[in-house]
């Protein structure tokens, strides 16, 4: 008797859920072991699906599922197998093993080939970029992004070279145009289908995001007898920043700015901070206000520098526009949104997702699942089996009918 996908694929979430590289909590970032494990493992799920699978150098793993007609562009799904720190089983995860299911659960071999894709990176944890599993099956890395340094200073370049899945591997690659589109399936990370007590909706735009690394550097000195007039406390100026930026967010909704990590030299309790290194993620739905905010914080940050007599540095990471979802592809996912749950409402998605990069390709499409509170990046975030089950239908009918 053929094991039934639904619960296979919730086996296969805890499963997932348990790969880390921390015992106390779940934590999988670029080229760590964990992750390579989370590919090595989701590659042998793929194969027992019929799926012929192969690995990029950079951790990316991709199953093939052939279509009846050759002459049939592939459609592409999948999400990330990477987490951030203390992570939510569910995030990234979710929608490669939705998808498998839905593969699973096909009553007959689709027209089109499916192709279905584990990013190696989208949270962007070790390096402060995002979605570097899936741009780089758009195209190679540029060199700027390729030379930035993780907190230890291997560049992304060094990390491929000296940590990469070498063996067997292949160049996992898309051009424009060469696909007929790609569908994500992912926990809303919000309120809205909990307030409106339903399961899943389509999503309409990715919301646009900027990642900046912040540099301060005063002085470092003795805490105690250094009058605070004559101090250049990197700290102190960060506080100042890190406020300034919540007051600016705060007084423009929906534009929200976080602060998600900072460090600072020498990190003794009686030595005034020297130097300080924090991490900016800015982000609003409307292009032109998200680069709006980005000059006036660059301009603030830099006179709140100057008047506490630090140095200043800012460093744009990566800056990614807004994505609409594809109108076609996501009336394609509504048709099999409403038939499964009668709803068919859609919403926008302040989450960043791997569908921003392969928006680059071609059409691009959205289901969103229910999550507990909203709850995610957090060891307490959950989607429901029932909720987990609507979603592996709806995918299953989207794909029945392509
Ligand atoms: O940060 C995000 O929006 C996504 O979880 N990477
Ligand atoms: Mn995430
Ligand atoms: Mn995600």
């Amino acid at each position: 008797m053929m094991p039934d996908p639904i619960q296979t694929a919730l086996e296969r979430l805890e499963i997932l859920g348990r790969i880390s590289d921390d015992p106390s909590r779940l934590v999988r970032t670029f080229l760590s072991p964990a992750n390579r494990v989370a590919a090595e493992t989701v590659g042998a799920w793929m194969e027992a699906a019929g799926m012929e699978t192969s690995h990029a150098a950079d951790g990316t793993i991709r199953g093939i599922l052939p279509g009846t007609d050759p002459t049939a562009k592939p459609l592409l799904l999948g999400s990330h197998l990477d987490t951030v720190i203390d992570a939510g089983k569910y995030d990234g995860a979710l929608g490669i093993i939705a998808a498998l299911a839905a593969i699973e659960s096909l009553p007959e071999p689709p027209a089109h080939p499916i192709h279905l894709l584990g990013f190696s990176d989208e949270e962007g944890v070790r390096f402060h970029t995002t979605y570097l599993g899936s741009r780089s099956v758009t195209g190679p890395l540029d060199a700027e992004t390729l030379a930035t340094p993780d907190a230890s200073g291997r560049s992304i370049a060094e990390a491929i070279e000296k940590e990469g899945w070498h063996e067997g591997a292949t160049t996992i690659h898309y051009e424009p145009r060469s696909t007929c589109g790609y569908v994500e399936l992912h926990i809303e990370q919000g309120r809205v289908l909990e307030e409106a007590g339903e399961p899943a909706c389509v999503v309409s735009a990715i919301s646009g995001q900027a990642r900046v690394t912040v540099s301060l550097d005063g002085l470092a000195d003795h805490a105690g007898t250094t009058p605070m007039p004559l101090r250049r406390d990197a700290l102190g100026g960060a506080a100042a920043c890190i406020l300034e930026a919540e007051a600016i967010a705060c007084a423009d909704p929906p534009l929200v700015i976080t602060v998600g990590s900072i460090s600072i030299h020498p990190g003794a309790s009686n030595c005034i901070p020297g130097s300080a290194r924090f991490t900016i993620d800015l982000r609003h739905p409307g292009d032109e206000r998200r680069l709006h905010h980005l000059t006036a914080l660059e301009e603030k940050f830099a006179a709140i520098a100057t008047e506490r007599g630090l140095g200043f540095h800012w460093k744009l990471v990566q800056d990614d526009p807004s994505a609409p979802c594809d109108p076609a592809l996501t009336d394609a996912l509504l048709e099999a949104l409403e038939s499964v749950s009668g709803s068919r409402r859609s919403m926008p998605s302040g989450a960043g997702h791997d569908a921003v990069a392969l928006s680059k390709l071609g059409p691009i499409a959205m289901l969103f699942l229910r999550c507990r509170e909203g709850l995610s990046h957090h060891p307490d975030e959950f989607a429901s089996p029932e909720d987990i089950a609507t979603g592996i239908h709806i995918l299953t009918r989207f794909l029945a009918r392509l």
